[in-house]
């Protein structure tokens, strides 16, 4: 065993020590600030059909509770924040004025939902702008992809 054989451990340790450190790097997930809208959508609706629905979930990473105040679409005739709820067996849509996102919230079918009116689809886009306002904060834009409810 010659000083070679000692440099290629040594270089070898420290190769392996190299790339251990940039796989925790990659692995160790930035933490997140401000608030992160994952998986938007809207429902695709039958030719004709100019109502539908989005669906997204808002995390809140600021730290303290956000309100959302409403949401919009420049190419929506009107955007309403709606849940549904089964009141003696029937569903209905009530109309949100605002909600309180402390850590989370969802909005999904026969829930929390944004409620589209007067939207053309039939331009056949794939993704849509959608405008979420809040209280004393800017506003956000999120990209809603187009897609069948039952997918
Ligand atoms: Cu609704």
């Amino acid at each position: 065993m010659g000083p070679y054989f000692f440099r290629k451990i040594f270089l070898t340790i420290f190769l392996i020590s190299l790339i251990s450190l940039s796989l925790f790097s990659c692995s160790s997930e930035a933490p997140k600030e401000g608030i992160e809208v994952t998986d938007a959508w809207v429902r695709k609706m039958p030719p004709g059909v100019t109502n539908t629905a989005a669906f997204m979930t808002i995390k809140n990473h600021t730290g303290s509770p956000v309100t959302l105040t409403g949401v919009s679409m420049d190419k929506a005739g009107h955007v309403m924040m709606h849940e549904t709820k089964v009141v003696n067996d029937m569903a209905k849509m009530e109309h949100l004025g605002k909600v309180v996102i402390d850590k989370e919230v969802s909005f999904e079918p026969g829930a929390k939902h944004v409620m589209i009116m007067g939207l053309d689809m039939s331009d056949g886009a794939d993704r849509y702008n959608i405008r979420l306002h809040f209280e004393n904060k800017p506003s956000l834009d999120v990209t809603a992809q187009v897609r069948d409810a039952n997918q």
